[in-house]
């Protein structure tokens, strides 16, 4: 079940990379029968508080690879794009707002299931909800000003992958603490 699951996404995807010219995400989406690359959006509300380091951090101990990661200012058409699925709100202005507060740090995360790893590591969307230990949990008292944004699908990774990135700033390298983040059948 879980196996004609993945095949499905992975069909999904790599139409979705030929249909609109992704092809240098090809060779993730090739790979991953379970590594995976997703998408983390360090907030302002983590850039104006002064936790950039201690959130990143947070991945990197938890043995998640960092493929990519920069600075940026969130374009009108970025924001509208990256919350489409949020343009109907009434809040959705506000949202808007404060992604552009101030410049934004995005990451391109590696490892195996990452993208459902991160989400977990995050928390969920209200942080007066969001468990302890979580980032949200930890760091963040609101709905909105919640300190990460991560991709919650393959599909939603691809997309915000090339929306974020260019294809020189996504870096393969050797991640040397692999045999002792992954057994040899979990890669
Ligand atoms: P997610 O970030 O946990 O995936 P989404 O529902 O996709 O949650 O919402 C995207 C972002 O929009 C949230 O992280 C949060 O910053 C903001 N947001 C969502 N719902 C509300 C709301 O009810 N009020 C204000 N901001 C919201
Ligand atoms: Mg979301």
């Amino acid at each position: 079940m879980v196996i004609i699951w993945m095949r499905k996404i992975k069909k999904f995807t790599l139409e979705l990379i030929k249909e609109k010219n992704l092809q240098f995400l090809e060779s993730f989406s090739n790979s991953f029968s379970t590594m995976q690359v997703t998408v983390v959006l360090l907030k302002p509300s983590a850039v104006q508080r002064g936790i950039l380091g201690e959130v990143i951090t947070r991945f990197e101990k938890k043995g998640i690879q960092i493929v990519g990661m920069k600075m940026l200012c969130l374009t009108d058409e970025m924001v509208s794009e990256h919350y489409a699925h949020l343009a109907h709100k009434p809040f959705f202005g506000r949202i808007k707002e404060s992604m552009q507060a101030s410049p934004v740090v995005a990451m391109a995360l590696k490892g195996v299931d990452v993208i459902n790893v991160v989400r977990q590591l995050a928390g969920v969307t209200n942080g007066r909800e969001a468990a302890p230990g979580t980032i949200r949990g930890d760091y963040s008292m609101s709905v909105q000003e919640n300190i990460v944004h991560a991709s919650d699908s393959p599909e939603t990774a691809a997309l915000e992958l090339a929306r974020f990135f260019s294809e020189s700033e996504i870096f393969t390298y050797p991640h040397f603490l692999h045999p002792f983040t992954y057994a040899n059948d979990e890669l």
